[in-house]
């Protein structure tokens, strides 16, 4: 077990609580959701029924300003596995052909699966991987599923937690479930939690998404509409825009629902690790692959750079991290994750990663790690550089899309994203500093669509 020293000695506060040095070192359990809307959860919405997640949540530390390397599937999940943007480990979007060649077939970069498993973890996945059979880029255990239910999910947890029981030895089990992403099959008994709930769309709702590249999920135009269908024990809605406010909310139903079905997933897994004497020994990290529009700006899916689709829930619980909600308002990236488990784990950091560890946030979870937070969505129409990228400070978000429209958002005035002000001359410096930032972004991770203009 040479190499994991526990937590780093510099850590004083809610770390505090937790011995300095640990003679065993800690699991982790990480649980990945799909298409989860950071305010698809009870912690950031009284709506959403959520109480195993709110529970996890209010004894941990909550990232209230958590950010997807990239809002789509497969790249999102290759980065959260690297601790590398898209472009950097080479899937871009839906295809993880790029994935498969940098890290299983050159093996070029490692997973946080690889770098575990060198250090006497116990490294098993389970759920969904779009990106092939988990054990070619470094599980030892485990498999895909691809059980919408997530029963099947659950059910490989719930083995490998009672076998796990009275192992002194450390793990690190992957839990990718599949909701609340298509198709929704939460049971009526989960639709008729929302039955008198008063939902309501968000302020930017709109029927269809105005022109405009910003809004592009595609080929320049083409938008994904798949949310309009839902099937199983669900109504099917009629698929495209324009969507009434009806009938999105009838949606917003099913999807809340599948989120409450989950809830009730991770609340059972939770039992189980506090009944095998696991919990108190366990970190859990909780997070979603991408946000979800719920007919924000006229649009399904995710893709863009609105906060909705790159914004996630995200938080870190274990026993005795705190007995109170801890919320953090920094930067934070899904690219953060990787770093955080080496950190806490005492393995050595690959000196490629673009991510920081989030542990110094336990401590003082007002500080700010970062300027700015960079998010990219290439790819999706087939060609390398088509799409969005974007960088966002605590106050203002900058996008550049593939035919290099521009847009500011002031997030403190206009959190909703329905007023772009790159145009204003009161925002000229701001933009120029956005746009600098968007420049060292794109250079660092190599980024193949030329730079935006260097002076307003
Ligand atoms: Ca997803």
């Amino acid at each position: 077990m040479s190499g994991i020293t526990g937590i780093s000695l510099t850590m004083p506060s809610i770390l505090g609580k937790i011995p300095r040095r640990r003679e065993r070192p800690l699991n982790f359990l990480v649980v990945v959701s799909d298409d989860q809307c950071y305010r698809a959860i009870g912690y950031n919405n009284r709506v959403v029924k959520t109480p195993a997640l709110d529970r996890l949540a209010g004894q941990g530390i909550i990232f209230d300003h958590a950010y997807v390397a990239s809002p789509i599937c497969v790249a999102s999940r290759a980065s959260l596995l690297t601790g590398l943007f898209p472009q950097q480990h080479g899937a871009i979007a839906l295809d993880p052909t790029g994935f498969r060649k940098s890290v299983v077939e050159e093996k070029r970069y490692k997973t946080v699966a690889h770098l575990l498993a060198g250090a006497g973890y116990t490294t098993a996945f389970c759920g969904k991987s779009h990106l092939g059979e988990p054990r070619d880029y470094g599980f030892m255990l485990g498999e895909e599923h691809k059980d919408t239910t997530d029963n099947e999910t659950f059910a490989f947890v719930a083995q490998f937690l009672d076998q796990r029981r009275g192992n002194p030895d450390p793990f690190f089990l992957w839990v990718a479930p599949r909701q609340p992403h298509l198709p929704l099959r939460p049971g009526p008994e989960w639709l008729d939690l929302y039955r008198d709930a008063r939902l309501e769309v968000d302020p930017n709702f709109l029927e269809s998404p105005p022109e405009g590249s910003i809004y592009n999920q595609g080929m320049p135009g083409q938008r994904f509409f798949r949310d309009t269908t839902v099937t199983g024990n669900y109504k099917n809605l009629p698929g495209g825009p324009p969507r009434t406010r009806e009938m999105m909310l009838d949606y917003v139903r099913a999807y809340y629902a599948a989120v409450s079905r989950l809830d009730q997933q991770v609340g059972q897994l939770v039992a189980q690790l506090e009944a095998s004497k696991l919990y108190g020994h366990t970190v859990i990290v909780f997070l979603s692959d991408n946000g979800y529009l719920l007919g924000n700006h006229g649009l399904g899916n995710k893709i863009t750079m609105h906060e909705e689709s790159v914004r996630i829930p995200m938080f870190i619980h274990w026993n005795g991290l705190s007995k109170k909600q801890v919320r953090c308002p920094a930067l934070v990236s899904s690219l953060d994750l990787v770093p955080t488990v080496l950190d806490l784990t005492g393995v050595a950091k690959p000196g490629n990663l673009s991510g920081l560890s989030l542990a110094p946030l336990f401590a003082h979870p007002r500080r700010q790690l970062r300027k700015y937070v960079a998010s990219e969505c290439v790819g999706v129409g087939g060609t390398l550089g088509m799409g969005h990228r974007m960088v966002r400070t605590g106050r203002w978000k900058y996008v550049l899309t593939d035919v290099n429209d521009e847009a500011l958002f002031d997030e403190g005035a206009d959190p909703y994203e329905m007023n772009n002000v790159a145009g204003q001359e009161s925002n000229r410096r701001t933009l120029s500093r956005l746009r600098r930032y968007m420049t060292e972004w794109m250079d660092r991770i190599g980024d193949t669509h030329e730079r935006p203009p260097r002076t307003v």
